[in-house]
């Protein structure tokens, strides 16, 4: 038994830039992971890392470099010849037979011994649970535990040039038949964008993302976000500052919600414990992998704190993950699991299609979509083969 990696490094252009507090960007690179069996099946997983660390400390030349360096090759006693630890001795055959890819606890077990990179160890340990539930027919929604088939979608929108362009583009989402807009917030560029949006559409689920651009010294300003009646304030401190977003908290009625300092279980139960946030935007890429973002939502539905799908403009591939991750039932908030046309005018699969604001949870083996191949290979600047 072996296992062999292919890194497929591509460049997607987006429909509009796309621009928060920390950064903007016009083009999305995207790196894809493909783990191949020696049957020759391949899974698939999106490394979500932007291009430079604007996010988190994580980006994407470097997320390549620690997957093959490191992450890879310290799964190798996982995946070598007779190292499979689920079918070692195994007599079953046939296309009914599990295959030999490791169980995805043991990925997890395995990667974690390298700390950080939760992106990176995402991507491959997805590629791999990708494979491992093709070997049992399972959807990764029914491996997980969802318990929906569709998923109420929701839209993040940047930070655009005007106002006008603002109301131009939620207009856009809200006909699109969005259930949730969240606006890109930074100082400077807030309360009049909220101003206009609430003028426009008093009624429209709301909410904003600060990612960090505040300080402990804002309370203030952020409590004049109340009047906007807005379903969450997300991320408005540092990542690090969970005291701060307590602080803010005392102060703010709306709810703080926290997206870059969520990295584990037992982080988001400190933040929550401590009374730093009530809401989690749960994405599996910053918590290493959709292992830790389901055992964060087991531990959120227990607290009583309602999770919602975050998003990082992922192609289909990652959005196919995340939308059967959204189907679980602590996930009572729309997601930012927008359909493929508010991000690529072409996607690597085919496309998400949004029906009524909710897009369909695959059913299919695995995560249920594969790359186009020629998308892929149109979209493509660098492959890199890493065998074990
Ligand atoms: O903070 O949620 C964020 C995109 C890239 C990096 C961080 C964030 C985002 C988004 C877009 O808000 C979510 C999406 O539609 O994928
Ligand atoms: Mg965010």
């Amino acid at each position: 038994m072996s296992i062999s990696f292919v890194i497929h490094s591509l460049e997607i252009p987006l429909v509009r830039p796309f621009r928060t507090s920390f950064g903007s960007q016009s083009v999305r690179d995207v790196v894809l992971v493909e783990a191949i069996s020696d049957s020759g099946v391949s899974g698939w997983g999106e490394c979500v890392t932007m291009a430079w660390p604007g996010y988190s400390a994580e980006y994407t030349r470097g997320a390549v470099n620690v997957m093959r360096d490191f992450l890879i090759p310290t799964l190798s006693p996982l995946l070598g010849v007779g190292g499979g630890s689920s079918s070692k001795g195994s007599s079953l055959k046939g296309s009914s037979a599990e295959g030999s890819t490791p169980a995805p606890d043991s990925v997890r077990a395995a990667l974690a011994v390298m700390q950080g990179n939760p992106m990176a160890k995402s991507a491959i340990e997805t590629a791999l649970l990708d494979l491992w539930l093709k070997e049992r027919n399972l959807s990764l929604g029914d491996f997980l535990g969802a318990t929906r088939d569709r998923v109420d979608c929701g839209v993040s929108v940047g930070i655009p040039n005007s106002i006008a362009d603002l109301i131009a583009e939620v207009g856009q989402y809200v006909e699109q038949g969005y259930r949730r807009i969240k606006l890109k917030v930074e100082p400077g560029w807030d309360l009049d964008a909220l101003r206009a949006v609430r003028g426009e559409w008093p009624e429209i689920p709301l909410q904003v993302d600060a990612n960090q651009a505040y300080r402990r010294s804002d309370a203030d300003h952020l409590a004049k976000f109340d009047e906007f009646d807005l379903l969450l304030i997300e991320q408005p401190l540092p990542e690090d500052d969970l005291l701060g977003h307590k602080l803010i908290s005392s102060v703010v009625e709306t709810p703080i919600c926290l997206d870059e300092s969520i990295l584990s279980v037992d982080s988001a139960e400190s933040a929550i414990e401590f009374g730093a946030t009530t809401i989690i935007n749960i994405k599996p890429g910053r918590v290493g992998g959709f292992l830790n973002a389901r055992d964060i939502h087991d531990l959120c539905v227990e607290k009583n704190i309602p999770v919602w799908c975050g998003g990082m403009l992922e192609t289909g591939v990652g959005r196919a993950a995340n939308i059967a991750l959204a189907a679980l039932p602590g996930f009572i908030l729309p997601g930012d699991t927008s359909a493929s046309n508010r991000y690529y005018k072409e996607d690597v699969t085919e496309p998400f299609v949004l029906d009524h604001g909710q897009l369909s949870v695959p059913n299919g083996p695995g995560i249920g979509v594969e790359p186009i191949a020629v998308n892929l290979s149109g979209m493509s600047i660098a492959t890199e083969h890493v065998e074990v």
